[in-house]
């Protein structure tokens, strides 16, 4: 069974040492590449809903994920990098509510949502941040569902 999946960026936390505010994130999802940049105060979380992936998945697929998180300054950017594996649990979906909801998305069916957080530790580098480590907690949200012309199907088995 193939599905439609979204996947977007819900929430990053900015914790760990100070190392700058101006980040940009290099996503690759299943293959695909993404960026974006965004100003991200230390030791406070960006909430948001950003898209990064959207395509079609079969049901007992891993997706993989992996991200390049740069803080930029004029002379040395601070970089890490971190790679992770969204596995969705067919047996544990639940309706999707929240956010979703609030965003007035359009959710038909059967369409259902799994959360995903890895972090990403920063190393600066440079006279001021040489050494400093930021951590970046990232947390994805899948939105999943039934082809467009497959709404019947229920996912939750
Ligand atoms: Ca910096
Ligand atoms: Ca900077």
């Amino acid at each position: 069974m193939v599905y439609r999946i979204q996947i977007y960026v819900d929430e990053v936390e900015y914790a760990g040492e100070d190392i700058g505010d101006d980040f940009r994130f290099d996503f690759v999802v299943d293959g695909k590449p993404t960026s974006f940049s965004r100003s991200i105060s230390h030791g406070s979380t960006w909430d948001t809903w950003t898209e990064i992936f959207t395509g079609t998945i079969d049901a007992d697929r891993e997706i993989p994920i992996s991200v390049t998180v740069t803080e930029e300054d004029i002379l040395f950017d601070d970089v890490g990098t971190a790679s992770s594996t969204l596995t969705i649990d067919w047996r544990l979906q639940r309706q999707v509510r929240d956010k979703v909801a609030r965003h007035s998305y359009f959710v038909p069916h059967g369409t259902t949502s799994e959360t995903h957080c890895f972090s990403v530790k920063v190393v600066g580098r440079g006279l001021d941040e040489d050494g400093l480590v930021a951590t970046l907690t990232i947390k994805l949200k899948a939105v999943m569902g039934p082809l467009a012309n497959d709404r019947n199907v229920d996912v939750g088995g």
